[in-house]
């Protein structure tokens, strides 16, 4: 189905945010493989990290898994129609491993290409621009079983599928994203156990980050070599840390946040060296053992562009502990130090909405890292607790949320920082990873039982702004 005609909230002001953005500036929507594409047996693809962890009782809630998850793999048509429609200029999504390479080395599944050819083809056919996403957390679990990303030859099997899609697609691609959020792949996936592969050891979390980098750098080397002219980038998630007040623990707090959130990831990415705070910190967990001479020349290889993924900044307060905590308990247990403090303006994730930090963190990163190449925020939206009435979904908090965030990255370009566009997270209601399908971040509504799509208000109200660009 295409876009209803639900009434546009706010019409002017959606007019009048379009004709505030610069010259040339993208707008796009984003997905990613096993969040809604479904059809996990279908095709020759293999499991992946993801199907195991959903499968284990208890990770995921309500047992929920991706297996049918948006049925967007045969439902593709319909969802790159409601992307024209929209009016989008550029579609980011994610290739799943493995789809392409079920044992993640080795064999090629000409069926899992011959998906994301359609794919592409169907959104080039409609003048969608593809970005994509070559990692999006589903890792083919056969490589899981050899140590998954502790396992430093991952890196190299990493740049192996790289090349292999760029191979299948490279004709009708030509920008792309090598890794999505290596945080949440690392410390979330090997550090707490959240994510898949649920793993919770410190030293994992720090090794496997830097094999993610690494990867990261051996595919864009690869690819690179393959095609100079196409375009290269990551997307890291960042969330500037602010300390609650000035009390040196506060502040030693977020000191420590920031660095395990954010310049653990964009040092090594954009500097070529891992902050000396890292060693500090790490010193106590970890050897560093898995640093070997030569590998940060590979994790700096140099970008096209940089992709952000922003959602909340974090407000730090230091939680005393009754013995002095290891000082990297923090990866073990993000909450155990510092806390986020609930503000009150919380999404249904529990995230605080902070419409300035976008502008904030774009800032700070323009200050940082002289040379940034030009950014792309190719994530930012917010869950909200969306009930159909009737073929509306008035999700106004969403578009208040998107306003305030889209006026945020204008004000960081008119501050000097170099942004190219902003893809909205997500095109559709999605599997939600550990918290299942009762977040909902689309613009699109999906009931699960029927696979029906219902444009939200916020969906009519992007088309607004997407239209109004002066461009
Ligand atoms: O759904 C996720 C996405 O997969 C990665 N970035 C954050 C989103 C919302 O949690």
């Amino acid at each position: 189905m295409t876009a209803s005609t639900t009434a546009v909230p706010d019409v002017a002001s959606a007019r009048e945010l379009g004709l505030l953005l610069p010259p040339g500036f993208e707008l796009g929507v984003a997905t990613a493989s096993y969040q809604i594409e479904g059809a996990v047996d279908e095709g020759g693809r293999g499991p992946s990290i993801w199907d195991t962890f959903s499968h284990t009782p208890g990770k995921v809630a309500r047992g929920e898994t991706g297996d049918v998850a948006c049925d967007h793999y045969h439902r593709y048509r319909e969802d790159v129609a409601l992307m024209r429609d929209l009016g989008v200029d550029a579609y980011r999504l994610s290739v799943a491993w493995p789809r392409v390479q079920p044992d993640g080395r080795g064999a090629v599944n000409p069926d899992g290409l011959a998906f994301y050819e359609r794919l592409v083809d169907e959104l080039l056919e409609h003048g969608i621009t593809p970005l994509v996403t070559l990692y999006h957390w589903d890792l083919p679990q056969p490589l899981e079983d050899d140590g998954g990303w502790r396992n430093r030859d991952t890196a190299q099997r990493f740049a192996d599928y790289a090349r292999i899609v760029q191979d299948a697609l490279g004709d009708r691609v030509s920008r792309w994203i090598t890794l999505n959020e290596p945080y949440c792949s690392s410390v979330l996936g090997y550090g707490t156990g959240r994510h898949a592969p649920g793993v919770k050891d410190t030293h994992a979390a720090l090794s496997t980050a830097h094999h993610l980098l690494l990867g990261h750098g051996l595919a864009v080397a690869a690819m690179r070599e393959a095609d100079p002219d196409a375009s290269y980038g990551i997307t890291l998630n960042l969330e500037p840390a602010q300390p609650v007040s000035d009390r040196e623990a506060d502040v030693e707090a977020a000191r420590r946040s920031e660095l395990l959130s954010n310049r653990i990831f964009t040092d090594p990415v954009l500097r070529g060296t891992y902050p000396d705070d890292a060693r500090e910190v790490w010193g106590e967990a970890s050897d560093l053992g898995f640093l070997r001479d030569g590998d940060l020349a590979v994790t700096s290889a140099p970008l096209d562009f940089l992709g952000v993924n922003y959602y909340f900044p974090a407000r730090i307060k230091a939680v005393p502990h009754e013995e002095p905590a290891p000082a990297l308990r923090r990866v073990d247990d993000l909450g155990a130090l510092p806390l986020m403090l609930a503000d009150d303006d919380v999404t249904e994730m529990g995230w605080p909405v902070d419409a300035d930090g976008i502008r904030r963190l774009l800032v700070w990163l323009h200050r940082t890292y002289p040379g940034l190449p030009p950014v792309y925020i190719t994530e930012n939206g917010r869950a909200c607790a969306d009930v159909p009435e009737g073929d509306v979904v008035d999700d106004r908090d969403r578009i208040g949320y998107l306003d305030g965030h889209l006026r945020g990255v204008v004000a960081a370009t008119e501050g000097g920082v170099d942004v190219r566009g902003y893809y909205v997270w997500s095109l559709l209601d999605n599997f939600e990873w550990a918290a299942g399908y009762a977040r909902r971040f689309g613009l699109v509504h999906v009931d699960y039982d029927t696979q029906r799509r219902l444009p939200k208000a916020s969906y009519h109200w992007y088309r607004e702004v997407i239209a109004a660009r002066a461009n």
